[in-house]
């Protein structure tokens, strides 16, 4: 895959509402768009999904510039890349900092696709022309609002809701929105904020009929969480704690979930979510496709990865009106009925926008290969 330059685009955007869950609230955006370029007119783009603050994962936006600028780039710019799987290995040598890794790799497939005029979906191995997602809400000023939210979703055709969880708006929360909605499919997010001290309390989730409960314990932990599944009916699903196939293949033989959540930038990218997704397939794991409120790219990327077989769980990859007033990819992300098409065009299948892109830079670095 020749690569003739790597540029990293700062963007500042702004969520159209807040979003909160257990560890904060988030409404600016900051994140950097990457963009693989070769010598015959072929862009490849990829999206970092780190936060500005280190409350889900210890990256920030800031540390992915560093580590991109100070470690990832040079470490292509030295080697040859024959598929974007090399990439990941390349990356190998670095600890963590999976979605700085992630955001390179990413730009790196979209042009692998671009540059054999398929899709990235087909380039993953993915087959689905169309797929399910659900919607993520955040912790809402009251539970009244909350439920007209969950309604006025449901009316849009999402196939499930998410709720965020944490103590104090967890069980009553989740008891009036079962009962206004007796057979929505529902299951909730805790993003790590409970303690087996809480393990009574999380028992009376088992009465609601929920798909899944989703990280109630520590970001850091598969131990707990073992002995949690051990004593609920309902379905764990990890999100903060499975960082890579390896923490996947533990996970599972311990019984500490049984279902994962799977996102690209927490795993370090599109090749390891692959691997993870097959293991999963064939040790009977449900797995899903999670979100970071991302913009175009980094849904794109979403989408494609969605397309492989495994992903038997709607994800909370929701329409791009559902966070921004205005995306930089066109045509936008648009959910029908809980069913989004995957687009037929080569690599991420949608254009840049732009004017959009422009609109929203608030930086830019430029390497050469
Ligand atoms: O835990 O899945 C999570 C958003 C920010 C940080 C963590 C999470 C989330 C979501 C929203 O649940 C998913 C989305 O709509 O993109
Ligand atoms: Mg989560």
């Amino acid at each position: 895959i020749p690569i003739k330059q790597m540029k990293l685009h700062k963007l500042k955007m702004q969520l159209k509402d807040p979003f909160t869950t257990s560890f904060g609230t988030m409404q600016d955006r900051e994140f950097f768009i990457t963009e693989a370029v070769d010598d015959r007119g072929n862009r490849g783009f990829g999206e970092s999904v780190a936060f500005i603050n280190p409350g889900y994962t210890e990256e920030t936006v800031e540390t992915n510039l560093h580590m991109m600028r100070d470690f990832l780039i040079p470490i292509l710019q030295k080697n040859m890349i024959v598929h974007p799987d090399d990439v990941s290995a390349l990356f190998q040598p670095i600890r963590r900092n999976n979605m700085a890794k992630s955001a390179l790799e990413g730009a790196v497939w979209d042009l692998y696709a671009k540059q054999n005029n398929m899709t990235l979906a087909a380039a993953l191995g993915g087959e689905k022309t169309e797929i399910d997602v659900g919607i993520s809400l955040g912790i809402q000023p009251s539970i009244q609002k909350l439920i007209d939210t969950v309604g006025r979703y449901i009316a849009a055709g999402y196939k499930r809701i998410k709720v965020k969880i944490k103590p104090g708006w967890d069980v009553e929360v989740l008891r009036q929105i079962r009962e206004k909605f007796p057979e929505v499919p529902i299951m909730a997010d805790a993003n790590s904020s409970y303690t087996l001290a809480d393990l009574e309390h999380l028992k009376q989730l088992d009465d609601l009929d929920l798909m899944m409960i989703e990280q109630p314990l520590a970001h850091d932990d598969i131990i707990d969480h073992a002995t949690l599944q051990k004593t609920l009916r309902t379905p764990i699903c990890l999100d903060e704690s499975i960082h890579s196939l390896e923490d996947t293949r533990k996970a599972v033989e311990l019984g500490s979930c049984r279902i994962i959540n799977i996102k690209i930038g927490r795993v370090g990218g599109l090749s390891e979510a692959r691997r993870i997704h097959d293991y999963c397939r064939d040790h009977g794991v449900d797995v899903w496709c999670g979100g970071m409120l991302e913009a175009g790219v980094g849904r794109a990327h979403n989408i494609a990865l969605t397309t492989l077989g495994g992903f038997t769980l709607p994800g909370d990859t929701a329409g791009s009106s559902r966070y921004w007033e205005k995306d930089i990819i066109t045509p936008e992300v648009i959910a029908e009925n809980g069913v989004i098409r995957v687009p037929e065009k080569p690599g991420i299948g949608y254009e840049i926008d732009e004017r959009a892109l422009k609109q929203f830079t608030v930086d830019e670095h430029v390497f050469d290969f």
